[in-house]
């Protein structure tokens, strides 16, 4: 009989932040400092956003303090009223953006294989009050960007994209930040680049980005104008200068991340009742998560099982979507949050498991908790 794996003498969280020498980032605070130039778009700010909009090729990105505000600034930005489409399988920021520009969510089932919006059921939700989709590139996996761009052409609706797990995500080698009229990424701790806290809206209509930048400092036009009502999303020196070297650092973040999820891939794919989430084979993986989908019909144990008895183990994965938004008190009382709507995104939020994914977690990391899966659900 195979022995009991051992658990890890530290917690394995689902993931774990890049971190820079803090010499490094000692030095460049040496630099704000002499400088006396906090916030308000000082140099290393300038310097962050042309060096992601390069990273990206994204020709307008603005830079904000996190991807929250950023949402909540697209939206200010298009003008967005009434209903926006959106999915309930997400974190509870995209709809609470959409409550705090005072539109009502309404909640699209997804697709069974992406998990994002699923753009074949959009066109049935939308209504006279209907003016924009805010859909979510779940993991880092497209949308179907072209039908959902089909259907907001039709109804002259605006496309908002929260690529929140996207950072580097290509279809087809196009970036992510190509499509629709908005883009949001995050930049927060948990996600492949970050700058503790932050985020920025990528745009491709210069206009738009000029909107955003006033909407971020107050509409504050000169000292004396201030011309929209406008909020403080504004990054601050401390967290460019923090961005700039984890920049550096981010490939090979990437690199030990596809790594790792080939372990996953190749050992996971042979346990009973469980798959792996799988980007498609045109798109350039963001490497964000790691998701597997179990399926307690075939499986010796439920995906919530499965979750308590990692932990004994001293892995912690996370339910990255559950409870879906549409169940938040605030919003389960909407007719789209019925659950007989959102069949595919209630599935979704039993089965999904996201394992810990993050370089210094190392493929010999990976290969010892699939020795733990093995050991839970094939014995
Ligand atoms: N849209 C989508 C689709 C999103 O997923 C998110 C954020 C947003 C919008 C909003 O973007 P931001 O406004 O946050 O820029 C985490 C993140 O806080 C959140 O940014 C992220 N999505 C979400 C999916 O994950 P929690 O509540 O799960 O975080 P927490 O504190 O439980 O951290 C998860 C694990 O990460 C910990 O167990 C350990 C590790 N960790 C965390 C932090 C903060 C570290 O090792 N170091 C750290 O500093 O939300």
């Amino acid at each position: 009989m195979a022995r009991t794996p051992q658990p890890f003498s530290d917690p394995i969280y689902v993931t774990r932040p890049m971190l820079p020498p803090l010499a490094d980032y000692n030095a460049l605070l040496e630099t704000v400092w002499d400088s006396g130039w906090l916030t308000n778009g000082g140099r290393q700010h300038q310097e962050l956003e042309r060096a992601l909009s390069a990273y990206l090729r994204a020709p307008h990105l603005s830079l904000f303090n996190n991807g929250t505000i950023a949402l909540i600034v697209a939206c200010q930005a298009l003008g967005v009223s009434g209903e926006v489409i959106t999915t309930p399988f997400t974190f509870p920021a995209t709809p609470h953006v959409l409550s705090w520009n005072n539109v009502t969510p309404v909640f699209c089932d997804v697709d069974p294989e992406t998990l994002c919006i699923d753009a074949s059921r959009i066109e049935r939700l939308v209504t006279g009050r209907t003016s924009a989709i805010l859909a979510v590139h779940v993991y880092g996996i497209p949308c179907a960007v072209e039908a959902i761009q089909q259907v907001a052409d039709t109804y002259g609706l605006k496309v908002i994209y929260d690529g929140a797990h996207a950072f580097g995500t290509e279809i087809d080698g196009q970036p992510i930040t190509d499509f629709g009229d908005i883009t949001m990424l995050s930049f927060h701790a948990t996600k492949l680049f970050h700058t503790a806290e932050g985020g920025a809206l990528a745009v491709r209509d210069e206009k738009l980005k000029k909107r955003i930048d006033l909407l971020k400092n107050f509409g504050i036009k000169n000292e004396e104008e201030v011309i929209l009502p406008g909020i403080n999303g504004k990054m601050n020196e401390l967290q460019a200068a923090l961005g700039l070297l984890t920049l550096k650092m981010v490939e090979e973040e990437r690199r030990e991340r596809s790594r790792i999820a080939a372990v996953y891939r190749e050992r996971l794919s042979r346990l009973p009742g469980v798959r792996c989430v799988a980007v498609p084979e045109n798109v350039r993986d963001s490497h964000q998560y790691f998701v597997i989908r179990v399926d307690a019909a075939v499986a010796r144990l439920t995906r919530d099982e499965l979750y308590e008895r990692m932990r004994d183990f001293n892995v912690f994965p996370r339910k990255y979507f559950y409870p879906l938004c549409s169940e938040y008190n605030c919003y389960r009382s909407l007719p789209s949050a019925a659950p007989e709507n959102l069949p595919q995104a209630h599935r979704a939020a039993r089965e999904v498991l996201s394992l810990p994914l993050f370089s210094a977690l190392g493929t010999d990391g990976a290969a010892r908790i699939c020795d733990i899966l093995d050991h839970l659900l094939a014995g």
